[in-house]
């Protein structure tokens, strides 16, 4: 399955390019439409283009897994995909453990979990669990200027019916998200997540004056570019007098010449932290030192909170449920997001199972799991399957 799914939409660095709705992710369709015909079980893409495979009739108190198949741009190949495959294995493995299920098992893919190509994180989940706005959703434009529900129906996937999908988290009894760990703070095989970080991303417009870079002079400029370079300081600064996260990862130049001063620079800030105040006084610091640069450059800047996800703690007792079937292993918090996340503060009971990374590198080409680690994630997830659904 790991060797099929591979080749995807992979980058001549190793990284991956799997973003919603475009090629490569209909390829990733196809690999997990294949591996479900192959276990008999029956495939269903919901209003929001989620994917989900059924063993059995959909029904109420069903043993939901699964993880996402995109990518952030030269991603790393097991943040997703090592979710999915370990929940195609643990199908497998309940078979072999001569269970046949009295509750429904289903493997879920949802759709656009990185939001690298229409800005939201968790698009397909938020949609279905009635936290995203779907007709503001399918507004959402691509770099190109594609939106949301045009790149769906160029897919072949009608938007008319994107949003709420009560029916869809109804029936799950407990989903169980596994996921490679993102950091170097799980030192065993396998942890059970006890929160996740808020976190958000905003977008920063500075807008400045494009000219010559040859001939005018530097009192005469109005360059976005030195605002922005402060902000990406300062943002760093205040991060680390917060003892929190921020980031500036993705910036876009206009016009983007080597002889021209820039007449416009947008960048998007992601911010992470322990708490809500942390977070919101993080982001006003960085905003607040961005605008006063910005008005000694005479540049303009807007900011707009583009995706905010509040702080999730993982239900307790599904955590607890989770701990006695797998011998108490190590609970950690994480900074990263999940569709497990978005599940869980929508009331579904929820566990979020990680499964070590020795480097801890992630949102990279060098993302990696030792094969005995993946192991021991699809043992724990067949335990968990087992003991709900058998
Ligand atoms: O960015 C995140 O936290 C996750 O990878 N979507
Ligand atoms: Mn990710
Ligand atoms: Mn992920």
């Amino acid at each position: 399955m790991w060797a099929d799914l591979l080749p995807v939409g992979r980058l001549a660095n190793g990284g991956y390019q799997r973003f919603a709705w475009t090629s490569a992710d209909m390829a990733c369709r196809e690999w997990f439409r294949a591996e479900a015909g192959t276990r008999g079980m029956d495939v269903e893409t919901d209003r929001n283009g989620n994917l989900w495979a059924w063993l059995g009739e959909p029904g109420p108190d069903s043993f939901v897994t699964g993880s996402h198949l995109d990518s952030v741009p030269g991603g790393g190949a097991y943040d997703g995909p090592l979710g999915l495959v370990s929940a195609f294995a643990a199908v497998d493995a309940l078979q072999t453990r001569g269970c046949t299920p009295a509750r429904p098992v289903a493997v879920v893919a949802f759709v656009d979990e990185e939001g690298a190509r229409f800005g939201v994180a968790c698009l397909g989940s938020r949609l279905s669990a009635g936290v995203a706005d779907p007709e503001r959703t399918l507004a959402l434009t691509d770099s190109d200027g594609t939106r949301l529900d045009e790149a769906m129906r160029a897919q072949g996937h009608d938007p008319a019916h994107a949003g709420a999908d009560p029916q869809a988290l109804e029936r799950i009894g407990v989903f169980v998200e596994l996921h490679v760990e993102q950091g170097r703070a799980l030192d065993a095989p396998i942890g059970l997540a006890t929160a996740i970080w808020p976190h958000g991303r905003w977008r920063y417009d500075f807008t400045g004056e494009g000219n010559h870079a040859g001939t005018t002079a530097l009192a005469d400029r109005r360059d976005p570019m030195l605002s922005y370079a402060m902000t990406v300081l300062a943002a760093r600064k205040q991060a680390r007098l917060a003892d929190a996260l921020a980031t500036f990862g993705k910036v876009v130049v206009d016009p983007g010449g080597t002889n021209a001063i820039a007449a416009g620079v947008t960048a998007w800030l992601d911010s992470r932290a322990p708490d809500e105040a942390t977070l919101a006084s993080l982001v006003a610091a960085i905003e607040q030192q961005a605008a006063e640069r910005a008005e000694r450059d005479g540049v303009r800047l807007r900011v707009t909170a583009e995706s905010v996800t509040p702080p999730v703690s993982f239900p307790a007792d599904q955590l607890d449920w989770a701990a006695e079937v797998l011998g108490n292993p190590p609970r950690l918090p994480t900074g990263a997001g999940h569709d497990a996340g978005v599940l869980a503060a929508a009331g579904v009971p929820t566990v979020m199972l990680f499964v070590r990374n020795p480097t801890g590198v992630s949102h990279s080409p060098a993302e990696h799991a030792e094969l005995d680690d993946c192991l021991a994630g699809v043992a724990a997830l067949t335990d968990l399957m087992v003991r709900h659904a058998c």
